[in-house]
């Protein structure tokens, strides 16, 4: 394939926020997108967007995400690019998180980050070629507060990059992870997460709440060929936020 190679790329998470920014930013490009999210409705909405193909599927589930993988093969042939988007993101205090509400965060962020990597994974190394990226958190470096169970699936995403870029690195495919800061996502502006923008704006470089077509291009250009250097890295993508 050539430098413009038009590819197949599955966004998990986008029927909204910052994913369906990604799928838009990949559609625009000319890439076949693959919305992948367990809101049918909003996954449906947004690939008639972009011109792009929904499925529904619960990432937390073996099951439904071994049918995403074969529905896109069989569909299209090849999985080129992977972006592991859906999280939950919780806003609770470390005094009322029960085991309940860790497990229930850990099935979607990290069962749900194992179980679709080990399904598109093999596929890549097969043709010799593939992009993952990871969709961390800058509260990772911030360290912050409220939501203790989700950092620490955000700081294993990036450990998970961090280890699999060796493995993956010899069959072709690279593996990053973006981090973004406070972003007004739907999800987080419909809960206190919101409020965190009268701290997280000030700390900035500029003055300016972050949007999720701030951080779309920073992974589409990770999982562009041109980034085929570049493997098991974390970028933060934060208005300068944090600076690590
Ligand atoms: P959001 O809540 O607005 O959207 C998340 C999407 O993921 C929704 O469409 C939801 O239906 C989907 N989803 C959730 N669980 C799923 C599951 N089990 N299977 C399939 N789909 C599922 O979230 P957002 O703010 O756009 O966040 C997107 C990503 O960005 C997440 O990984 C989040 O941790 C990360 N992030 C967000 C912010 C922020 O401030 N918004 C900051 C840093 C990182
Ligand atoms: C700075 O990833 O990066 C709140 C909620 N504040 O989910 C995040 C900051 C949140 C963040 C995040």
């Amino acid at each position: 394939m050539t430098e413009t190679a038009k590819r197949v790329a599955i966004v998990t998470g986008a029927a909204q926020g910052i994913g369906a920014a990604i799928a838009a930013e990949l559609a625009g490009e000319g890439h076949q997108v693959v919305v992948a999210d367990y809101n049918a409705a909003g996954a449906q909405a947004v690939a008639e967007r972009i011109g792009g193909h929904a499925v529904t599927v619960d990432v937390s589930d073996a099951d439904q995400v071994a049918a995403l993988a074969a529905e896109v093969i069989e569909r299209f042939g090849r999985i080129d690019i992977l972006v592991n988007n859906a999280a939950l993101v919780p806003f609770i205090e470390w005094k009322d998180i029960t085991f309940d509400e860790w497990r229930r965060v850990m099935s979607v962020n990290l069962d749900g980050l194992f179980l679709v990597t080990r399904a598109v994974s093999d596929e890549m190394a097969k043709a010799g070629y593939g992009r993952i990226v990871n969709i961390a958190s800058n509260t990772f470096v911030a360290g912050t507060p409220n939501c203790a169970h989700y950092v620490a699936t955000k700081g294993a995403s990036i450990g998970f990059v961090r280890a699999l870029a060796g493995e993956l690195g010899p069959q072709g495919i690279t593996i990053n992870a973006v981090a973004p800061g406070l972003t007004e996502s739907e999800g987080v502006l419909a809960g206190p997460h919101a409020a965190g923008f009268d701290y997280v704006v000030p700390a900035q470089a500029f003055d300016r709440r972050g949007l999720p077509q701030d951080i779309a291009p920073a992974v589409a250009f990770l999982a562009s060929e041109k980034a085929g250097w570049i493997t098991g890295q974390t970028l933060v993508v934060d208005g300068g936020h944090t600076r690590n």
